[in-house]
């Protein structure tokens, strides 16, 4: 696209803004401010860099073999470089475990330690990029349908131990990068059939999460993420909604929203102002459900465009962290991660365009129709110029001129894999 074009849009749409009270200005200046916490595992299919046997377990899954995913350590962080270059605008990388640079030797869960992450600190300092850190139950001998909340005590300690090292981890790395990590914690435990002991194994769970959040950090923040089933843990998951949020109200502790576990009916955005009243932080896991937690590549839908509405609605800004949390495996991955990471750019630069100011009068003043008339002209506002804009001021290619980069390194790069 020509770039006096792009400019001429941006001004013709920054005075239509300015009619209805909207500084586009500044909103380009937040979006400069709005990091997106990008997965490392949509590169390679959540597979990362153990030395073991056996696929991805625990109750998600991958689907798709596009030709060209990262293979190791190198690719993983040269894709996501390069994904991140067709995106505008400054990053982090939210690593799993599994991703450790262990060497080629077979490091057990319970064995990982900041060695195994330093050449990632290193990575992270030298390309300005921030990480955050998962601690990863699923894909291992010992994962089976309960880890944290395993009666067996052995197995349940083996993950107490695990949890508590990333935690360690994550400490390290946010000491590095002088900014806390966020360390996330999600475990797959369920059951596929009718449960009845539902109580005890929530009774574990609450005790192995007492054990791993005991001792206090600085550099490093923790977040619970629940979820409402997994694909063979249908009848019960021991970790749901209601367990994390009881218990991150309770500890006062940032709690995870992922878009793809709740209820196809339920909305996600409508969670953000209830739970800000009882935690103090939201981590988001942005995702795209098809049915189920399927984890599709995100999409500017309703469901995300209201979610961050309702962030900027609740002057939550700098309350959320913005994670992505899919993975395909059916398309170029690469083009994956610059797809999902610009919608939900672009859902946050249309929820900051929203002319709120107006809208909140007329819902003051009980003016229905005007509400939901203004609203509905909201849609067709000329937000899109405001990210082209953005896009433009970031030197990164603007509106579908990024097809051609994804295609060109799939050419000279994934492909030759
Ligand atoms: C699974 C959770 C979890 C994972 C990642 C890989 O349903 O969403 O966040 O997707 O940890
Ligand atoms: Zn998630």
């Amino acid at each position: 696209m020509n770039k006096e074009n792009i400019q001429k849009a941006y001004e013709i749409a920054k005075e239509r803004y300015a009619s209805l009270g909207v500084d586009t200005d500044k909103v380009l200046q937040q979006m400069q401010d709005f990091h997106l916490s990008i997965h490392c595992w949509q590169a390679d299919d959540v597979e990362g860099f153990e030395e073991r046997e056996g696929g991805l377990t625990g109750g998600i899954q991958v689907n798709g073999n596009y030709p060209g995913k990262a293979r190791n350590i190198d690719e993983v962080r040269k894709d996501i470089l390069y994904a991140m270059s067709l995106i505008p605008g400054k990053h982090r990388l939210n690593l799993h475990e599994i991703y450790g640079d262990f060497g080629g030797k077979f490091i057990d869960r319970d064995e990982c330690s900041v060695e195994h992450f330093q050449s990632w600190i290193d990575w992270g300092k030298a390309n300005d990029i921030k990480l955050d850190f998962n601690s990863t139950s699923f894909s291992h001998a010992k994962s089976g349908d309960l880890s944290l909340s395993n009666p067996d005590k052995g197995i349940r300690d083996f993950w107490i131990e695990h949890t508590k090292r990333c935690r360690e981890i994550s400490q390290a790395m946010g000491e590095a990068q002088q900014d806390p990590c966020i360390m996330n914690t999600w475990v797959h435990d369920g059951s596929k059939d009718i449960t009845v002991n539902r109580l005890y194994y929530r009774e574990l769970l609450k005790d192995s999460l007492d054990q791993i959040f005991e001792h206090k950090y600085d550099w490093m923040k923790d977040t619970v993420e629940s979820k409402v089933f997994g694909i063979g843990l249908e009848s019960y998951t021991v970790g749901s909604n209601d367990f994390y949020t009881a218990y991150a109200a309770q500890k006062n502790m940032m709690i995870t929203l992922d878009t793809g576990h709740f209820h196809p009916t339920e909305s996600v955005a409508d969670k953000v102002s209830s739970m800000l009243l009882f935690v103090p932080e939201l981590m988001l896991h942005v995702s795209r459900p098809i049915r189920w937690d399927s984890d599709h590549v995100t999409i500017m839908d309703d469901p995300t465009m209201d979610l961050f509405s309702e962030i900027v609605r609740a002057g939550a800004l700098n309350r959320v962290h913005y994670g992505l949390d899919y993975f395909d495996g059916t398309m170029n991955r690469i083009g994956a991660y610059v797809i999902g990471s610009r919608a939900a750019q672009k859902c946050m630069c249309r929820a900051l365009l929203e002319p709120i100011n107006t809208l909140r009068d007329y819902e003051n003043m009980d003016k229905k129709f005007q509400r939901l008339a203004l609203l509905e002209e909201a849609k067709n506002l000329p937000w899109n110029a405001v990210y082209d804009m953005f896009c433009l001021k970031n030197n990164v290619p603007v509106g579908e001129a990024y097809l051609k980069e994804v295609e060109n390194y799939e050419k000279d790069v994934t492909s030759k894999r």
